[in-house]
């Protein structure tokens, strides 16, 4: 590939500067909650946009845009915060822009924020995809690669320099892919003139979702006592009828401190308390949480309040973090997957960020919705496929007992070049902020490090070997997976998952139209799968893309009576195994969701079994019934 000479030059420069640094983690990532000495300001809403549409999308750098109002420095839109910018404007241009955006507004900070010298103001990003730089009043603060994940800088003393002034947020984001980001993806310039004009590239990607970018989560700014409960650990385990909360604290801003811990349980009276910075929770007659389906009261939640009062020479700070926490355990042996030693059997879906208009924005009643769908289809997990979901969902989860799947934006991983030690680290403190960020979740009972990667390839052992040891030193008390698609015989990480998370797409990529196949095809896989890796097995994903509204008897691909058929199929064989070492089933997909435009998807991926507006396909129906038969069947409280 050859690209044009001072193009090339620049676009080397910043990828050297943005993407060569790995920055380490410094610190807890604690969702922002107010309590008596916290605050929240929500600075969702429409902010000023500016694409750089620049040749080498370099003009807000070379310009400094984040100097002035972006609106000073040329046209901008108003632009929606949480949301996707692809699909908000007319504009075919900015639904498939690559490169840098810029956002920016300004902020009324209340008054004592700024005159009180012992409270901190810290800015918090939910998520922005892919890679983001903010500034405050013109001064860099941080930066950030992933977009999947929260980031934040403490802008206290900022904003004290100059008291009377307004408090202008300048973010700028760029969603371009390479062959070292999560996911991977490569630029291509086509240098051929008389085919494209001079410049013209695209960006290439091995995903099958279309590459949302803009700030997706909640921006806000919280404060915090200068002396602050930085992170909370805890990790809970249960014997007869006692519940055990290991719990360590870690405090910033120096000073000797004082830790009070108080457990309440979900009516607010007290259960047990400790001191100090870690200890452990005894909870007489413990309420166990337990998977929705699976128990009478799921989802059972305690609060763990975090108090700290720290005293210097001349003043005295308190602060106040309340944890919700939920007891249970998780185990796995060769043939079943445990919750509070009780087999679990997975019957749930496969999801995606994805909606209408907003993209992968963050919307709340699309949240709702979905898990009242979930419930009435009788979904008891699902996998955050393929990258962090918003922590708002994994409350959610803890809340309905919904089990989860954590998966980390390790897709499309395909090119030997994304197997290299640059990838590797990158991947690795992806896998730090993951954990930091959802490991208190009792919701998630499993870390997916990967989906679908090219793990046939030599240097897949190490890399995988590598991340899965990484993460079960991060976090003992979780088993770890990737997905795989890959034979038996070619996949070179298998020997260090915990559970074989295995998808298929038989008599749809293969032997179109031939369900008959299905039967021999996937118990051979299984039994294949088993005999090699002596690990628990789900199906973490299956389906066929119908068309809603299209039907056809005998059943022909692409209507709503195949993809019922095929799914039959499928069940068929997982009644054979579920009581040897088959333990859960993931349909492919909860909703039809966007892809980028090609001959095999039709404006979009159409394997949703409800619409991308949630209306229910056949398929719904199908899996509804025969979710609440498993459930009966396998999620009741089996005894000793
Ligand atoms: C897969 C991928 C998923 C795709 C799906 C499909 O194996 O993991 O991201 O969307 O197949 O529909 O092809």
């Amino acid at each position: 590939m050859s690209v044009p000479g001072s193009f090339a030059v620049l676009r080397l420069l910043w990828l050297l500067s943005v993407f060569g640094t790995v920055l380490p983690l410094d610190g807890g990532m604690l969702f922002p909650r107010e309590s008596s000495f916290r605050e929240v300001k929500e600075l969702n809403g429409l902010w000023d946009f500016r694409a750089d549409g620049s040749p080498n999308r370099n003009e807000g750098f070379e310009k400094a845009w984040h100097k002035r109002q972006l609106a000073e420095t040329g046209p901008v839109i108003e632009m929606p915060v949480p949301a996707s910018y692809n699909d908000i404007t007319q504009d075919p241009t900015l639904r498939d822009f690559i490169g840098w955006v810029w956002y920016d507004r300004e902020v009324a900070v209340p008054a004592r924020w700024i005159s009180d010298q012992g409270t901190r103001v810290v800015l918090r990003v939910g998520s922005a995809h892919y890679y983001s730089i903010v500034w405050v009043n013109g001064e860099k603060v941080t930066e950030h690669e992933g977009g999947h994940l929260p980031f934040e800088a403490e802008i206290s003393s900022l904003i004290r320099r100059e008291p009377m002034k307004p408090c202008r947020i300048t973010i700028a984001v760029n969603n371009t892919l390479t062959l070292e980001t999560l996911p991977p993806g490569t630029i291509q310039y086509m240098n051929d003139s008389s085919r494209y004009p001079d410049g013209f590239f695209v960006q290439n990607m091995d995903f099958d979702f279309f590459n949302y970018a803009g700030i997706h989560r909640p921006v806000l700014l919280y404060t915090t006592p200068k002396v602050y409960v930085d992170d909370i650990t805890v990790e809970t385990n249960f014997m007869d009828n006692t519940g055990l909360i290991r719990y360590k604290v870690s405090v910033q801003g120096g000073f000797s401190n004082t830790l009070n811990i108080t457990l309440m349980d979900k009516d607010g009276h007290f259960v047990a308390s400790s001191n100090g910075s870690s200890g452990v929770l005894r909870v007489v007659d413990v309420k166990l949480w337990w998977p929705y389906l699976m128990h009478e009261n799921p989802g059972y939640l305690y609060s763990m309040k975090v108090h700290l009062i720290a005293v210097s020479e001349t003043s005295t700070y308190e602060d106040e973090y309340t944890l919700p926490l939920g007891i249970r355990t998780v185990n796995v042996t060769n043939t079943q997957f445990l919750i509070n030693n009780k087999p679990f059997y997975f019957h749930g879906v496969n999801k995606h960020e994805d909606a209408d208009i907003r993209g992968r924005g963050f919307d709340w009643p699309l949240i709702v919705k979905d898990f009242n769908l979930m419930k009435w289809l009788g979904v008891n997990s699902f996998r955050t496929s393929h990258y962090p979901y918003a922590e708002e969902i994994l409350q959610m989860c803890d809340r309905h007992g919904i089990v989860l799947i954590d998966e980390c934006p390790g897709v499309g991983i395909k090119d030997i070049r994304s197997f290299g030690n640059a990838s590797l680290s990158h991947h690795l403190v992806v896998m730090d902020e993951l954990v930091r960020r959802d490991k208190n979740h009792p919701s998630v009972v499993m870390w997916s490090v990967a989906n679908e990667p090219a793990s046939e390839m030599p240097p897949a052992e190490f890399y995988f070997k590598t991340l899965i040891e990484h993460t079960k030193a991060l976090d003992q008390t979780r088993p770890v997976t990737y997905v795989t698609i890959a034979e038996a015989d070619m996949d070179k990480g298998g020997p260090y998952v915990d559970v074989v998370c295995v998808n298929s797409y038989f008599a749809w990529y293969f032997d179109q139209g031939r369900l008959d196949i299905v039967p021999l095809q996937l118990s051979t896989h299984f039994e294949n799968w088993y005999r090699k890796y002596q690990r628990p097995i789900i199906q973490s994903e299956y389906g066929a893309d119908a068309v809603p509204g299209l039907h056809m008897d005998p059943p022909m691909m692409f209507t709503e009576e195949y993809q019922n058929a095929l799914l039959q199929s499928y069940h068929d064989v997982f009644d054979q195994k579920r009581n040897q070492y088959f333990i859960g089933e993931l349909i492919w997909n909860f909703a039809d969701f966007m892809t980028a435009q090609g001959i095999y998807r039709v404006v979009g991926n159409k394997k949703g079994i409800f619409t991308r507006q949630r209306q229910p396909k056949a398929a719904a129906f199908l899996l509804r019934k025969r979710y609440w038969r498993l459930a009966n069947e396998t999620g009741r409280l089996l005894p000793d």
